[in-house]
This record gives C-alpha cells, sequence and structure tokens, in this order.
C-alpha cells in the first residue's frame, strides 16, 4: 500500500465496526477523483478495493468442460422408442383393467401412486385423469362413504384426488381426531402402510386444517418409533425415506430415482412398470445431458469461470435446478435457457455479496435498468464483462421467444432482471449500514432476491404459445404462486446457507431477524423458520388447487411448486448449491451421468 492510501490500509480499517461502510466511502467515484488530485491513480484505488473485497470462498467446480463435454449414454435417438411404446400400452391397459374394478379402488390408487414416483404419469395424464375423476364420483364426493373405507384408502385417495386439485374436506379424518389426540386409544388402524399413507396426506394441507395438523405430528412420531421395528426391508426404507422428505416436497426426479431403485426390491412388483421406468429414466436423462453438454457451452463461451474468477463456478449445479423445474423430453430449449438464466443469477448474486463495493452496485443497477450498451464506460472492467454476458444472453432469449412466437419479450426480462438488482442493492445496502430488518420486512425483499418471480418472469415467456396478453394475464394470476413459492426457496436457502453468510459478512438472513426481534435462541429461530415453510406450503397448496382451469397456469404453477421442492433438496444438507458441491455430487451422478 503506497504512504499516500495507508489511511484505508487493513488494520487501520479493521478498527472501525463495519469496514466496507468506510472503504465504500473511500471508493466512491468523487472520492476517486478527489484522490487523483491527491497524485493516487484510480489504479492503485482499485487495488486497495480488491484486497478489501470479501471472498466467497467457494471450492473449484467438480466438473469440467472436457468431462461435462464427453458424457454419453446409450439411450439416446430413436432405437429404443419400440419398447418405450410397447411398454406403455401395457400399462395403458393395466390402469384401464384396474379402473373397471370399482368396488374397491386401492389398487388403481396405489398404481397411480407408483407411476407418479416412477415419474413417467406424464405418459398417461388423461387416463390418470379419468380415473380419479371415476373415484371421486363413486367414493369421495358423498360424505356418506367415508364411514365405509379403511384409513388407508382414506388417506391415500384424500393425498392424490387434493393434489388434483378435487376438495377433499379435512372432515373426511373425523373419525381418528380422538385416536391421533390420544383420547381414544387402540381403535384406529396403525398398521405402517396406512401411517405413512395418513403421514404423506398430512402434507396436502390448508390453513385451518387442524385435524392433518394433528395426524402429522402423530403419524411422524409414531413412524419414528416404529422405525426400528420395521422387518420388511422395502417397508423400512420407505418409511425412513418420506420421515427425510415427505413427498410432496420431493423434487421429482430425484424422486424417480430413489423409487425405481427402491421398487425393484419390493416383493410381488411388476416387472412391466419397472422396465417402462427405467426406460424412460434413461432416455430422458439422454436429453438431459445434451441439454446440459449444450449449456456447458454457453457457460465455456461467457468466459466468467476465467475472467471473473470471483464467481461460483456452478454450471453443473445450475442445470440440476433445471431439470427440477421441469424434466419433460419436449423442454430441452426451456431447460438450455433456463440453465444460463440461473448460472447468471447465481453469479450476479456474488457481485453483490461477495465482490462489489456499494458504489459498484449502485452503478450496476442503474445500467441494468438503463439496458443501453452504448452507456456502460463508467463501470469497473469486470462489470462490463459481466453487463454484456447478461445483456447478450437475456437479448438472445429475447430473440427466441420473438421468432418463436411473435413477442418481443425484452422489456419484461429486463424488468425483471432490474427488479433482482434492487432487490440485491437492497441486501446491500443494509449489509454496509448495519441495518437490522424485522423478519417481515426482510421477506418482503428477500422473496424478490431469491429470484423466483425473474424465474418465473423468463419461464412463462419460454413455455407458452399463447398471445401475449394471456401471458401477462397469467403472471398476474400467479402472483400467490410465486410468492409463496419465492419464499419457500429463500428459507430454506437462508437454514443451508446462513451459517457461512454471517462469517463472511452479509445481510441478517431470516433465522437472524428472527433471533433479532423475538430474542429467540438460534436453534428456536431455525425451528421457527422450519414451521414458517410449512405454513408456506398449506398457502401454496391452496393456490394451487386454484388454477386448475388452465394447463398452461398448472404447468408454471408445477415449475414455480418444483423450485421449491429443489430448494429444500438442494439446501437439506447444507449449501449443497455454493459451499458443497461434493454433497451435490452423488445426485449428479445418478440425475445426470450415470443410467440406471
Ligand atoms: C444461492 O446462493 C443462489 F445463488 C441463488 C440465487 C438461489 C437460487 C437458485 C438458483 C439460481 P446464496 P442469497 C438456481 O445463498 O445471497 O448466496 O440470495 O443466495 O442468500
Ligand atoms: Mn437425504
Ligand atoms: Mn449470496
Ligand atoms: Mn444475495
Ligand atoms: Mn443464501
Amino acid at each position: 500500500v503506497p504512504p499516500s492510501l495507508r489511511f484505508l490500509s487493513r488494520h487501520r480499517v479493521c478498527a472501525f465496526s463495519s469496514p466496507f461502510l468506510i472503504a465504500n466511502s473511500c471508493l466512491s467515484r468523487k472520492s476517486i477523483v478527489a484522490s487523483e488530485k491527491l497524485s493516487i491513480n484510480k489504479k492503485q484505488v482499485m487495488d486497495v478495493a480488491t484486497s478489501l473485497r470479501r471472498s466467497g470462498n467457494y471450492p473449484p467446480s467438480l466438473w469440467s468442460y472436457d468431462h461435462i463435454q464427453s458424457l454419453t449414454s446409450k439411450y439416446t435417438g430413436e432405437k429404443d422408442m419400440p419398447r418405450l411404446h410397447t411398454l406403455k400400452e401395457v400399462v395403458r391397459t393395466m390402469i384401464y383393467k384396474d379402473n373397471e374394478k370399482e368396488e374397491n379402488p386401492l389398487k388403481i390408487l396405489n398404481l397411480v401412486d407408483d407411476l407418479q414416483r416412477f415419474g413417467i404419469s406424464y405418459h398417461f395424464e388423461d387416463e390418470i385423469s379419468n380415473v380419479l375423476k371415476n373415484i371421486y364420483d363413486n367414493h369421495y364426493k358423498n360424505p356418506e362413504k367415508w364411514t365405509k373405507m379403511d384409513l388407508n384408502l382414506k388417506s391415500l385417495g384424500f393425498r392424490l384426488l387434493r393434489q388434483h386439485g378435487y376438495h377433499i374436506p379435512q372432515e373426511i379424518f373425523e373419525d381418528i381426531k380422538d385416536d391421533i389426540n390420544g383420547n381414544n386409544k387402540g381403535h384406529m388402524q396403525k398398521d405402517i402402510i396406512s401411517m405413512l399413507n395418513l403421514y404423506e396426506a398430512s402434507y396436502h394441507s390448508i390453513e385451518d386444517d387442524h385435524i392433518l395438523d394433528d395426524a402429522r405430528d402423530f403419524t411422524t412420531k409414531y413412524l419414528k418409533e416404529s422405525l426400528e421395528n420395521i422387518s420388511d426391508q422395502h417397508l423400512s426404507s420407505l418409511t425412513s425415506h418420506a420421515l427425510d422428505i415427505p413427498l410432496h416436497w420431493m423434487a421429482p426426479r430425484v424422486e424417480a430415482r430413489w423409487f425405481i431403485e427402491a421398487y425393484e426390491k419390493r416383493t410381488g412388483m411388476n416387472p412391466t412398470l419397472l422396465e417402462l421406468a427405467k426406460l424412460d429414466f434413461n432416455m430422458l436423462q439422454a436429453i438431459h445431458q445434451e441439454d446440459l453438454k449444450h449449456s456447458s457451452r454457453w457457460w465455456k463461451k461467457t468466459s466468467w469461470d476465467t475472467n471473473l474468477s470471483f464467481l461460483r463456478d456452478r454450471l453443473v449445479e445450475n442445470f440440476l435446478w433445471t431439470i427440477g423445474a421441469n424434466s419433460l423430453p419436449q423442454f430441452s430449449s426451456l431447460r438450455r435457457m433456463l440453465a444460463q438464466v440461473f448460472a447468471m443469477i447465481t453469479s450476479l448474486d456474488d457481485v453483490y455479496d461477495v465482490y462489489g463495493t456499494l458504489d459498484e452496485l449502485e452503478q450496476f443497477t442503474e445500467a441494468v435498468g438503463r439496458w443501453d450498451i452504448n452507456s456502460i464506460e463508467e463501470l469497473p472492467e469486470y462489470m462490463k464483462i459481466f453487463f454484456v454476458g447478461l445483456y447478450n444472453s437475456i437479448n438472445e432469449i429475447a430473440y427466441c421467444t420473438l421468432t418463436d412466437t411473435g413477442f418481443f419479450s425484452v422489456s419484461y426480462l429486463k424488468k425483471a432482471w432490474e427488479g433482482l438488482c434492487k432487490a440485491y442493492l437492497k441486501e446491500a445496502q443494509w449489509y454496509h449500514s448495519g441495518y437490522k430488518p424485522t423478519l417481515e420486512e426482510y421477506l418482503e425483499n428477500a422473496y424478490m432476491s431469491i429470484s423466483v418471480p425473474l424465474m418465473l418472469t423468463h419461464i412463462s415467456f419460454l413455455t407458452s404459445v399463447s398471445p401475449t396478453e394471456e401471458i401477462l394475464h397469467s403472471v398476474e394470476r400467479i402472483e400467490n404462486i410465486t410468492r409463496y413459492s419465492a419464499i419457500i426457496l429463500r428459507l430454506a436457502d437462508d437454514l443451508g446457507t446462513y451459517t457461512d453468510e454471517m462469517e463472511r459478512g452479509d445481510t441478517p438472513k431470516s433465522v437472524q431477524c428472527y433471533m433479532n426481534e423475538s430474542g429467540a435462541t438460534e436453534e428456536e429461530a431455525r425451528m421457527y423458520v422450519k414451521t414458517l415453510i410449512l405454513n408456506t406450503w398449506k398457502k401454496l397448496n391452496k393456490e394451487r388447487s386454484g388454477v386448475i382451469d388452465s394447463q398452461f397456469l398448472k404447468e408454471l404453477t408445477e415449475c414455480g411448486t418444483n423450485l421449491g421442492r429443489m430448494a429444500q433438496f438442494m439446501y437439506h444438507e447444507g449449501d449443497g448449491h455454493g459451499q458443497r458441491p461434493d454433497v451435490t455430487k452423488s445426485h449428479v451422478l445418478s440425475l445426470l451421468v450415470n443410467p440406471i
């Protein structure tokens, strides 16, 4: 450090409570001009800025470009199509045959459940919706019929029907109210399968479904206590898997891989179903591999991994989120563009949280607002590289929507990025000023800064074939769904990442906000945040049943919900997205690299 800059040295600065407050005010545009007068050049000032920048301390990527490009699968192309088609026809017949046995719908409901868990229900959408309509009309619509059903059938039907938008009131479980409150010992059917199905059903609750809250508590405790004594291997692994993450919260591809491997060990399993599930999984994986390779070529072309080396290099992990959002075969181009969007979000987050000075971040936020390539001269070099990379990629996405659908989306996409930058900037300002928001104030901004609104804006333009007005109307109609998905993602992210964030220096996250305002301990605050996640799911469940009239809204809603599920998966053993790529590695291998 040159003598004239000693006042900025780390040693002195650390004596103040917020080093960055000092550093930033010293490094503003005005002070650079002033420092030039003091015969200190801009480069020296920037060097000091660099020495004061925080570090993400992110481990390097585990996936080299060459490794990704070398991925191959035997399941590409047309050669497996005839077999897939044959198996699908066999299963279709199976659905119709089971559907005719109306007197006990348990068998067909189990089949629907299995198809969904295998991740192959998308082949049988019409059949499944016919089956469920039938079952609803004949068994669940009329409360008089509830008394004749056993708890297992009731629970399974309740879950599948609610999942598909039917309104089944919680009162279907009125008769077990006393049992689950502990007042009527011994009457309720308590075999493991029934308890499992009741447990899974309880996650489809909406607010004020108190019977289901009690059912969740009861079955969770019951299943935990029974776990050691379940002699059937398959049943015991189903149980611990369910206790780990309930089915309704599970990321679908992760569940598919897990369930296929578990199903294989089930006594009396159906080999045709298993073959179809495996083949479909492997064929989808082959498509996903090509999408990943495509995304990785884009990532290399940005050169951010070398030119902006302070960023997390997480292309593969970002890609994993895209198959979490939508894994269907016809959505390759969505995944390819979404991987770009997710990688740019993750990178931009590091610019705001780790690398940028407050003054630079203000400049960058304004530059995104202008969206003008001719007015970025003022930005520091690294931000020019970032801005042009972002500008090119987003304009290219807008170009795709223009040529595909005739709609020029760039002003909406730009607005979404500006919104994200503003939310990021607010957090940076809070951090630099030492401000402690209340939890409510924090979440009002943090549901934006977790980027779900931006993601869903892009997803709606990339998946819709509808006219503009309809898309914009759709975005409005899913406002609440967007918000609740975003809050789930935010809270799950906070639980997985706040330890490192607080260590590095960041704005208080939900756990800290709650501790600050309530005096709770860290453990109590974590519990509170988990309760908030559960309660947000209840709100989301209610909203989900309101969009079943439109196929497009249903798909968009599923995407939003899946992003929440993906977050609960990525963060449930720590920060699988940023700090712990090693934890995510086995999932990348099983979902993207190795066939079954
Ligand atoms: C998580 O990092 C991150 F980068 C996200 C943007 C989460 C959303 C997921 C994507 C884009 P971090 P922050 C696939 O925990 O600073 O640093 O918002 O996010 O808490
Ligand atoms: Mn786990
Ligand atoms: Mn961050
Ligand atoms: Mn951030
Ligand atoms: Mn975080």
